[in-house]
């Protein structure tokens, strides 16, 4: 498989991290990698990126072609893995179990997500709620290749991150439901996911404040491998976050950190051109994230968000990098969501012709067609996964539904050290059931 990846992509040598001619001579012994940012890509210049740059780049008076030169990139991207058809059965990208393994997983964030929509419309959830759908082959392509040792760290969009790292999709419902069963014990909601058994990290509703928390994930593991001369300390952390958080500190603060020390993390952007009603492209000096990458000396890798087997290629390079102890990747997915920023926002700002051209590169449908048209399953073989998603979907409305809300002890649970006079007052009653309480008159 990585054969007939690195064979019509054309990958040059690994990133060297430095100049000198122990470094250059050290990399010779590297195995071949996707990266080598002194090298100019063409394919970086005609592989698709972006589907809406011309467009709106069009409207706002600056063309692509005066961005693209004023920068001669560095980067290989990584989008025409699939341009060659494979010859014979080996050269295909993936097997049928794994291919039925993708599938499963994508068919479960995609059904998961739409069911979420139904509860929320019907009142079962609480506050906001974003969905991931569209984005699926990123979570997936990702996700799927990690140990339950290796971490995750998520944004608010973070159900389906949980869901592909094995947290059960009963307590990820239940969690959203605000329910004692809930990987959270109903605490977190929607946008805070965690689970310490699978090692998700968390979601974060402040963008850009799962970056620190990834890169101290990654600090760990390098740090127990190091100093405390523990040799199964080899866990990789994939920090997923999008687009407009790019323009955040955080972001680059930590891909500082990072590459100073070799820390095993992937820094997955999930571009999907948009944050909340902002353009990507009017809010970023340049859009091409991956390119920031080298800026700090590690590799930076543009790819096609809506095809979980060139995510998944690319992955496996940059996990593998990590892994080895060779440090960061930056990866840039070109994704789309296919609903609003949140079940609360009507989506009226996208252009309805950006949407179908997206729509069109559903990642499940095109998942689908490759295993298809390699002969890999047949249709019942994937209606019987769509069936199986659908009762574990089911199931879990049910089971969330049934459980109960968490007791009112739990209230301050996790806010407080010690919550007398803070959240319980004198009387050793909570403090926010005071009638005067939002008077700011209440005693304490
Ligand atoms: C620190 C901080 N500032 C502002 C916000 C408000 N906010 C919520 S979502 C969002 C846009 C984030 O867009 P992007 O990073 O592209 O993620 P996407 O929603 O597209 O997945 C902003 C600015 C926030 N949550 N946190
Ligand atoms: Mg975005």
């Amino acid at each position: 498989m990585a054969s007939a990846f690195s064979a019509t992509a054309k990958f040059a040598q690994p990133l060297p991290l430095n100049t000198t001619s122990s470094a250059r001579s050290q990399d010779k012994l590297s195995p071949p990698a996707l990266f080598d940012p002194f090298r100019t890509s063409s394919s970086a210049a005609t592989s698709p990126f972006l589907g809406s740059t011309r467009q709106l780049l069009c409207k706002s008076n600056r063309p692509l072609s005066h961005r693209r030169s004023s920068s001669s990139s560095a980067v290989v991207a990584v989008s025409d893995v699939k341009q060659k058809k494979p010859k014979s059965s080996s050269n295909l990208l993936i097997t049928k179990e794994e291919g039925l393994e993708l599938y499963e997983d994508m068919v479960l964030g995609r059904s998961f997500e739409d069911m979420c929509a139904q509860m929320y419309y019907r009142g079962k959830m609480f506050g906001f709620v974003h969905l991931y759908n569209g984005q699926e082959a990123v979570s997936t392509g990702f996700i799927k290749l990690l140990t339950k040792e290796d971490s995750v760290v998520s944004t608010y969009r973070d159900h389906v991150h949980a869901l592909s790292k094995g947290v059960p999709a009963r307590a990820v419902m239940s969690e959203l439901f605000g329910k004692t069963t809930g990987c959270c014990r109903g605490q977190g909601g929607s946008m805070h996911m965690f689970s310490k058994e699978h090692n998700v990290l968390g979601g974060f509703a402040f963008i850009g404040e799962g970056i620190p928390v990834a890169t101290g994930a990654a600090f760990t593991s390098k740090y127990k491998r190091e100093v405390l001369k523990e040799p199964n300390s080899d866990h990789v952390t994939l920090a997923f976050f999008g687009d407009g958080t790019c323009n955040n500190g955080q972001f680059f603060e930590c891909l500082n950190m990072a590459a100073l020390w070799k820390l095993p993390i992937v820094f997955v952007v999930e571009n999907n051109l948009w944050a909340i009603g902002m353009s990507h492209l009017r809010a970023t000096s340049d859009p091409q994230i991956y390119k920031k990458g080298p800026a700090f000396g590690m590799p930076g890798v543009h790819v096609d968000g809506m095809d979980v087997l060139k995510v998944r290629e690319v992955a496996k390079e940059a996990i593998g990098r990590a892994r080895r102890g060779e440090g960061p990747t930056l990866v840039e997915c070109e994704t789309y969501r296919f609903r609003g920023h949140s079940l609360a926002d009507p989506d009226e700002l996208r252009d309805p012709a950006e949407k179908a051209h997206y729509a069109a590169r559903d990642p499940i449908s095109q998942l689908k067609t490759y295993m298809f048209e390699n002969n890999l399953v047949n249709e019942s073989e994937l209606k019987a996964i769509d069936k199986k998603i659908d009762e574990l979907v089911e199931e879990a409305v049910e089971f969330a539904d049934e459980s109960p809300v968490p007791d009112r002890s739990q209230l301050l649970e996790n806010v407080f050290a010690d919550p007398k006079g803070f959240g319980i007052g004198p009387d050793g009653r909570y403090r926010c059931e005071d009638p005067k309480f939002t008077q700011g008159t209440a005693q304490v």
